[in-house]
């Protein structure tokens, strides 16, 4: 008879020091066993996530932040939600990560290190807004299918980096080009090599923005590897799928990107109106671009309760994809009337702005706050969901929060 292996001393030290206290019977675990309490990674210190965080979905990784968890005006790794396609790519070594430049519509495919980046080219800061297309999804009757989003799949944290404009100019764009497409090192959850988890990108015109970043640097440090390290693409205001994380290739195409999650429903919605829980033919579905004017009310939490006689500070944010917003008003009777926010201006374009506000509230009893952004272009938050489309995609209705007077 074989005799049973028992799991090294060594070992066993890692484990306990991973689990952070000693395994009292460790001596008797077998080789090759992991304790339970380590196959079942706790995502919150794994991302340095808020505890407050709620995971959609462990295979791939989607987290979302809450409301309350957003108020910070420049948002910090513990709040930002993680959206992922397919599986985070493992052992990164960032001093030979390299950045390729090709396509039918590149003058020369040129190759950069990260070091070549960092020297070649100039280095710019912004904060940017980054909202997942599906954020809201939730919402929706008929239900779409995908992570169910409520609120908390935006973020507006402060990206370093390079212009993409900059080093696609460096290879050279020729006159033909109409597109870029990124290609990232995350793997397919099906694990073949040869499918990409996703491969999105925007026209020339978003490409070439002075705030759209090669970034690797998020709030001056490392971009934590969930959201992309060693290299992202960052273009606010778009439809975050936009923003490649962990690249290593940009295409320039002579013919929009036709990527995994450009085509059919991904990403994209019926171009025009449509019917909840209509079929819509891939001819009549446009790619999402800038998105929607939205706000959030990220104070107090929902369900505060305040003394009678006392005013209520709300704070929040706001934002409008490519356009700024103008107008934030909220109402406490149900959209019946609305009276004004005040309203910062952006840090810079594409950084959502801040707003508060004082209530008074008449009497003792149930409310609910209800927050409204306009646009730069007049267009406003509906108060309910916007156009059915089958994804789910670009929930912009107005937040509201409950508030007991007591
Ligand atoms: N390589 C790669 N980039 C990606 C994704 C991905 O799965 N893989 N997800 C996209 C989507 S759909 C969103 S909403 C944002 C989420 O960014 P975050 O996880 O940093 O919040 O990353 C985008 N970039
Ligand atoms: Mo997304």
């Amino acid at each position: 008879m074989k005799r049973r292996a028992f799991i090294q001393k060594a070992t066993l030290s890692a484990f306990g020091a991973a689990l952070g206290t000693e395994i009292v019977f460790g001596a008797n675990m077998l080789k090759g066993y992991t304790p339970l309490g380590l196959q079942d990674p706790d995502p919150f210190k794994m991302f340095n996530k808020n505890k407050d965080m709620v995971v959609l979905n462990d295979k791939p990784w989607n987290i979302e932040a809450r409301a309350h968890l957003l108020d910070e005006k420049v948002t910090t790794n513990p709040s930002m939600f993680i959206r992922n396609n397919g599986l985070i790519p493992q052992n990164i070594d960032a001093s030979s990560w390299t950045l390729t430049i090709d396509g039918e519509a590149v003058k020369t495919q040129k190759t950069y290190t990260l070091a070549d980046l960092k020297s070649k080219f100039k280095q710019h800061t912004y904060q940017l807004t980054l909202e997942c297309g599906g954020n809201g999804r939730s919402e929706f009757d008929p239900p779409a299918k995908g992570n169910q989003w409520t609120v908390g799949a935006v973020h507006c944290a402060e990206w370093t980096g390079v212009r993409l404009r900059d080093v696609l100019e460096d290879a050279g764009i020729a006159s033909d080009a109409v597109y870029i497409g990124y290609h990232a090192a995350d793997i397919h959850l099906s694990g073949d090599t040869n499918k990409e988890p996703i491969s999105r990108g925007c026209p020339m015109a978003k490409a070439l923005q002075d705030e759209t970043l090669l970034a690797f640097k998020l709030n001056g440090e490392d971009i934590p590897l969930a959201h992309g390290y060693p290299l992202r693409l960052v273009a606010g205001g778009w439809p975050a799928s936009v923003s490649g994380k962990w690249v290593n290739r940009i295409s320039i195409r002579n013919k929009v990107h036709d990527g995994a999650k450009m085509t059919g429903t991904a990403y994209r919605v019926p171009c025009k109106p449509v019917a909840p829980g209509a079929k819509v033919a891939d001819e009549d579905m446009c790619i999402i671009e800038s998105m929607p004017v939205k706000s959030l009310i990220t104070y107090p939490k929902s369900g505060a309760v305040i003394q009678k006689g006392r005013s209520l500070e709300i704070r929040g944010h706001a934002w409008a994809g490519e356009l700024t917003v103008t107008k934030m008003e909220y109402s406490i009777d149900f959209g019946s009337t609305w009276n004004s926010c005040s309203l910062e201006r952006p840090a810079n374009r594409l950084a959502w702005q801040h707003f508060s506000a004082n209530i008074d509230f008449p009497e003792v009893g149930y409310y609910e706050v209800w927050a409204r952004a306009t646009d730069s272009q007049g267009v406003s938050q509906p108060m309910v969901l916007p156009g059915w489309n089958p994804k789910g995609y670009l929930n912009n209705a107005c937040h509201r929060i409950a508030i007991k007077v007591a």
